[in-house]
């Protein structure tokens, strides 16, 4: 089976060399490519991913151009995985972060609950027993635990973790994002298609994570982010709803 792994990145000099290693070392006799999304990283994050494309690792690099003042990781993601389903017959698709927060050594966990056909997408949940969470600052933790709450309540208490963009799935649950218009490209984007998975009735699996704080490199979230991540919630809970009545009137007139 092929794997594609999204990474979206942005300035992360300090991590990449260190992250691409550990997932090489990680995937090693698997077929797989590493799809890395920068927005114009200024730090010297490119050239040590010209210098990585030139050694012919596993490794496709799309440029894009940050438009936007905050985070555009969502966009990001979008596109790679667009690109990816373009382009090869990719079956297992799967989302990290560039600063090390997502342990290499966790993803065959991930990938081989896809490969089992266990479940349709597959979460690093910090919240499950046996979740561990490292070097994050209390301000921080406190703030994801709450929106989880709220999310959870908003949508479904069947995810614990709506924000942790270490994610897997198959090609059916990928072709799902891209099949109607996207409206969030901002990091809300995860909970937006957590919700179109949950209105298709995908098959979601939570499994236990060790997840590291950023150590390295400087956080691309800004307050910004989190005052649009509060209005859009309220946006997506009510398009979800109503997709939801519109399913069910489609369903039962059949
Ligand atoms: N391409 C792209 N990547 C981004 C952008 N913003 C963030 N990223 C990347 O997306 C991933 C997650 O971003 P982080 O800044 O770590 O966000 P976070 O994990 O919510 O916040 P921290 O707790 O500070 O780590 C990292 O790999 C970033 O480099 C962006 O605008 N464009
Ligand atoms: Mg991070």
């Amino acid at each position: 089976m092929k794997i594609c792994i999204l990474l979206p990145v942005l300035n992360e000099v300090t991590n990449i060399v260190e992250l691409i290693t550990r997932i090489e070392n990680a995937l090693i006799n698997q077929i797989y490519i590493i799809c890395i999304i920068d927005d114009g990283s200024k730090d010297g994050t490119l050239n040590l991913l010209h210098k990585f494309v030139k050694e012919q690792r596993n490794i496709h690099l799309i440029q894009r151009v940050k438009v936007a003042y905050g985070s555009m990781r969502g966009g990001a993601l979008y596109d790679g995985l667009v690109w990816s389903l373009q382009n090869d017959d990719y079956d297992i698709f799967v989302e990290m972060d560039g600063d090390l927060s997502h342990r290499p050594e966790e993803l065959l966990k991930g990938i081989n609950i896809i490969r089992q056909n266990n479940a349709d997408v597959a979460i690093a949940s910090k919240y499950l027993k046996g979740s561990q969470v490292t070097s994050r600052p209390w301000g921080r933790l406190i703030i994801s635990r709450l929106c989880n709450m709220a999310l959870q309540c908003l949508f479904s208490f069947k995810i614990t973790d709506y924000s942790n963009g270490y994610r897997f799935y198959n090609r059916n649950s990928a072709e799902l994002i891209t099949k109607s218009p996207i409206r969030y490209y901002s990091p809300i984007y995860l909970t937006e298609v957590m919700t179109r998975w949950l209105l298709y009735s995908c098959r979601i699996q939570e499994f236990s994570t060790h997840y590291v704080g950023r150590n390295e490199g400087l956080s691309k979230l800004r307050i910004i982010d989190l005052i649009k991540a509060g209005v859009a919630v309220f946006h997506l809970a009510m398009l979800y709803y109503y997709f939801k009545f519109r399913l069910k009137i489609t369903t039962e007139s059949k």
